[in-house]
């Protein structure tokens, strides 16, 4: 073991210190701008309750096998997501981990904006300025500060994924995870004792399932998908960092109930939230991209202008660590890529990457608003409404993650095959080989996850 630390170190490579530190880190990954902005407003488009069961049943479902297969498959290699196909001796196989470097960049290159916008928001909350919500359309459109805080914010996820595994990931997440979890509890209790606040309740946890229909079952497998970081590798290049003493299940369900928790608290109190800005009319609320932005200043506003002003900064600010933690998860994939491949410096490898991912964006930066060309980007077929650079990139992304979440299954289950699979998890946990666990996984990585993604995946693109 301390001879295979020592040729990490030679190799510019890192390691979590331990269980926790990676544990923190990859729900670091999957807790973000999915959890806390995007999945209310999915589940506001999906028609609420009915959503998050679908959710919460794809994330343990099918998610629950791609996440362990993916530590997995780093473990046992010790690489990035495109080295690790090569190092399991099927490169052909190597274009999951290709298809995962452009999703990430494809990702990141929008998330930065997002992200870019909640630190914004930071700052206009702390200044006691509440009107930036009625104003989110005009607030998005002006380049000239949302360009200033992308920047921060991609100079930020360089800053620390330049620092390495464990002095900038884990530490960071070690940092920022506890945080954030206490900020949620606290406003959570907060939206609860406002008026109205059962209403949104009701509507974010009784499901109708008359509102169910495919978008509402797509909706929630990309979801979860995104949300968990998964199909793309990302938990592949995590995994690689871990300890061979850890075991990966119950790493798995630390993480997954982690995600899950997040995204479920963020909900429970956003809506409460919604239910009192709109005096009770859950029937048309703001949704898209505005719905956090646009609804929450106005509700920090309403508690007057210091107490406002501090818990305004204070859940942008939670936004922002969310943020962060994914979008360092994000710049990991290519960074290690090209540090493993192509032996370039950590820092300089960092350096490239993030710059080319912001230039990526600059189509994102200005197509909310700016630049009409890119906020109105396409029309899908059937749809409505023209859509806007974002918003397509993001579905592109989500095809693709999804696509990687069945080929690498499928992989698992027919080229690596179960029994490798097994072994590597069957390492840090004692008892697997007679474990039921060890039966669903099989299962999962041979029948359930590669059909049920399959069919899945062409009904809903
Ligand atoms: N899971 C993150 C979120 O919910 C976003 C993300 C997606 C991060 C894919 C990494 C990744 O590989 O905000």
């Amino acid at each position: 073991l301390r001879q295979r630390t020592k040729q990490q170190k030679m190799a510019g490579r890192g390691n979590f210190s331990n269980r926790l530190g990676f544990i923190l880190a990859a729900a670091g990954s999957a807790v973000g701008l999915g959890n806390i902005w995007k999945f209310p407003f999915e589940v506001e488009a999906g028609g609420g309750a009915a959503f998050v069961l679908i959710y919460l049943i794809f994330c343990f479902l099918l998610c629950f096998p791609v996440m362990v297969t993916e530590i997995a498959i780093g473990r046992k290699t010790n690489k990035n997501a495109v080295g690790a196909f090569n190092a399991l001796g099927y490169s052909k196989w190597n274009i999951i981990g290709k298809m995962g470097i452009v999703a990430g960049v494809v990702i990141l290159s929008f998330y930065n904006v997002v992200a870019g916008w909640a630190l914004g928001y930071f700052f206009e909350m702390a200044q006691g300025n509440f009107s930036v919500g009625k104003e989110f359309g005009s607030y998005v459109s002006n380049i000239s500060t949302t360009g200033i805080y992308a920047v921060i914010f991609m100079a930020l996820t360089a800053f620390v994924v330049s620092r390495g595994v464990s002095a900038g990931i884990e530490k960071g997440a070690k940092i920022l995870m506890p945080t954030l979890i206490v900020m949620i509890l606290g406003l959570l209790a907060y939206s609860l004792t406002l008026p109205n606040a059962m209403t949104g309740v009701k509507y974010y946890l009784i499901p109708e399932f008359g509102e169910l229909n495919l978008k509402t079952i797509g909706g929630a497998l990309r979801q979860s998908f995104f949300s968990l970081s998964l199909g793309m590798g990302t938990i592949i290049t995590y995994g690689s960092y871990l300890s061979k003493k850890e075991n990966i299940i119950s790493s798995t369900v630390s993480v997954t109930l982690f995600d899950v928790g997040i995204a479920f608290l963020a909900g429970l109190m956003l809506f409460p939230l919604v239910a009192y800005s709109t005096g009770g009319d859950m029937s048309n609320i703001q949704g898209g991209a505005g719905l956090i932005f646009a609804a929450l200043p106005s509700v920090f506003e309403s508690l007057g202008a210091g107490l406002g002003s501090i818990l305004g900064a204070f859940f942008f600010l939670l936004l922002s660590f969310a943020a962060l933690t994914s979008t360092v998860s994000l710049l990991e994939v290519p960074v290690s890529y090209v540090v493993d491949e192509h032996k370039i410096s950590r820092p300089k490898a960092t350096a490239i990457t993030a710059g080319v991912i912001f230039i990526a964006g600059l189509p994102s930066l200005v197509g909310n608003g700016y630049s009409e060309m890119f906020t109105s980007f396409v029309t899908y077929i059937g749809a409505e409404k023209p859509v806007g650079f974002m918003d397509f990139l993001g579905h592109l992304a989500d095809c693709m993650l999804l696509l990687g979440g069945f080929l690498i299954v499928t992989f698992a289950g027919y080229v690596w095959k179960k029994e490798n699979l097994n072994e590597e998890i069957a390492i840090g946990y004692e008892g697997y080989e007679n474990s039921r666990v060890k039966i669903f996984i099989g299962f999962a990585v041979r029948y359930l996850c590669p059909a049920l993604l399959g069919i899945l995946f062409v009904m809903v693109v």
